[in-house]
């Protein structure tokens, strides 16, 4: 109840704010360049959330040299002087969790829930990389004094200025954890927000400004990710790229960072974190009131714009229809509606992604039978209602290819091991789930079922920062584990020094 009085009033004053213009943020300047980059509500797309000055190649060029002049200072701050900023940052965001979940409410239409929870995530960065940033571990690992009358160490040392790219869907999280991550240990950071995520964007960078991150330190650049996206990381100055996205742009990003090109300085590091087709498999042993209530937690939360949504269900046999009925029952009581009111599902993301994803369901059309939803909803807005095919093909395209918005496709197997084997049939290895009580599948399931983040009876939704490593295998990218213990070392580099004495 408290909560709910909470982002009630956030949201009203936040709706009072909608429409202002922010400007970039380069070595701490305010910077406006007269072009600019609108962000609309998606419940309703007439209605400006704002406008950020949008960078171009010249803004990149120098957000990155503001970026290289702070690492020579930043790198050389005490770690526990650099946590603290972090820390202090989490704290900030903790006092104003409900303003920033109102914002991301307007500007890309998460129900309260989800933006709260989103918020919640940014902070839990914060907070752990913050910690295990001063012991990151690894020097210990290396023999002190191996020779006589010498001595040896080995520590870390950050990389310098690199690039971070965000996706719309998690525009607090994300954004918040691919900056924390570097600046943690000492690097610098020139992050490029999605161009649907602006706003959000830069109260994130009103935070880090007030817990007293040195200017230049983190810069802000709102861009088409094709112009100064791409310009970034092409860029010879670029360290590394942390990048969270589509596979499509993940691939283009590595290609790119990989080229060699005049005046190359190192290789590039890339981190990248792409999509999913996940899958969650329900065997004839499993809780059926239960699997169905998580696999519509899983496939619509956020209207399933989540790379850890729930896209494939795989039901073996004997238990199909009896599933496929509570799976459907329970759908269409989901209530769709504008995000401000907080609705099961609010829109999708834009007229773009709503136009994609119709276009999935067409398709879905003559690929299985259509048992739920399939349509947009009237009225201004992206709306879509929860959608359940049924009779997929494994090897379907919306059995195979990311469709991200509220679409389910059901594939029937004959038992638990076919059904192991579609659930890996796929390009991605992001999320899994498996509902059963056989203790002897899920001990199979934890070996064979080929994903960086496998759930059992539970929801495949909701990774939780220092308890589920987050990161996927195959094109689900570099596996980069964000808020896991090892996140850290790919941002540091090792150096080691023998004297003889
Ligand atoms: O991605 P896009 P979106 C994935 C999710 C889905 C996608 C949706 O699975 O596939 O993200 O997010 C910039 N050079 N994940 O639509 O289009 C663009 O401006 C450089 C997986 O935002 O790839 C934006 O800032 N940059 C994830 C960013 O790339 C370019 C969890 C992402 O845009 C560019 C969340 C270019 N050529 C979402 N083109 C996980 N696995 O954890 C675009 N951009």
């Amino acid at each position: 109840e408290a909560e709910r009085k909470a982002m009630q009033a956030a949201l009203a004053e936040v709706k009072a704010q909608l429409g202002r213009d922010y400007p970039l943020i380069i070595g701490g300047d305010k910077v406006v360049t007269g072009d600019w980059l609108p962000s609309h509500d998606p419940s309703d797309p007439a209605r400006l959330v704002g406008r950020a000055a949008k960078a171009g190649p010249a803004e990149a060029d120098a957000a990155l040299e503001a970026a290289w002049k702070a690492f020579e200072t930043w790198k050389r701050w005490p770690q526990e002087h650099r946590s603290r900023v972090l820390w202090k940052a989490a704290a900030i965001m903790r006092r104003r969790k409900f303003e920033l979940a109102a914002w991301m409410v307007y500007e890309v239409g998460k129900n309260w829930v989800e933006a709260i929870a989103d918020v919640a995530e940014a902070i839990d960065f914060l907070d752990y990389y913050g910690r295990i940033a001063l012991n990151l571990k690894g020097p210990e690992a290396v023999p002190l004094h191996p020779y006589p009358g010498e001595d040896n160490e080995a520590f870390y040392i950050p990389l310098g200025a690199g690039v971070s790219i965000s996706p719309w869907n998690f525009p607090i999280a994300i954004f918040t954890g691919m900056l924390a991550g570097p600046i943690a240990v000492g690097n610098t950071v020139v992050a490029k927000p999605a161009e649907d995520a602006v706003v959000v964007a830069y109260k994130v960078f009103e935070v880090l400004e007030e817990a007293g991150l040195p200017p230049g330190v983190a810069n802000l650049l709102p861009g088409i990710g094709e112009e100064v996206g791409a310009h970034l990381v092409a860029h010879p100055d670029t360290r590394f790229i942390t990048f969270t996205g589509s596979l499509e742009v993940g691939l283009i990003i590595t290609e790119t960072a990989a080229k060699r090109i005049p005046n190359q300085k190192w290789i590039k590091r890339v981190v990248t974190e792409l999509g999913g087709k996940d899958a969650i498999l329900v065997d004839e042993t499993a809780d059926l009131d239960l699997a169905a209530q998580h696999i519509v937690a899983s496939a619509y939360g956020f209207s399933g714009q989540k790379c850890s949504a729930a896209s494939r269900l795989i039901v073996v046999d004997k238990v199909h229809d009896l599933l496929m009925e509570k799976v459907t029952e329970r759908s269409e009581k989901l209530v769709v509606g504008p995000a401000e009111e907080n609705p099961d599902l609010g829109p999708v993301i834009n007229a773009e992604q709503e136009a994609k994803v119709l276009k999935y369901i067409e398709i879905g059309k003559n690929e299985g039978q259509l048992v739920l939803g399939g349509e947009k909803l009237e009225g201004p807005g992206f709306f879509i209602a929860p959608t359940v095919f049924t009779g997929v093909d494994p090897h379907a395209r919306i059995a195979q290819e990311e469709i991200f918005g509220p679409v389910l496709s059901t594939i029937r197997v004959k038992d638990f091991d076919e059904g192991l084997e579609v659930a890996n049939a796929t390009r991605y290895g992001l999320t899994g789930g498996v509902f059963s009580k056989s203790r002897e599948r899920l001990e199979r399931a934890r070996y064979e079922f080929h994903v960086g983040n496998l759930y059992f009876n539970r929801k495949i939704t909701g990774a939780l920062v220092g308890v589920q490593p987050f990161g996927g295998f195959n094109l689900s990218g570099t596996d980069s584990k964000a808020g896991g213990p090892d996140y850290l070392h790919h941002f540091v580099q090792m150096k080691s020094v023998t004297e003889r004495f």
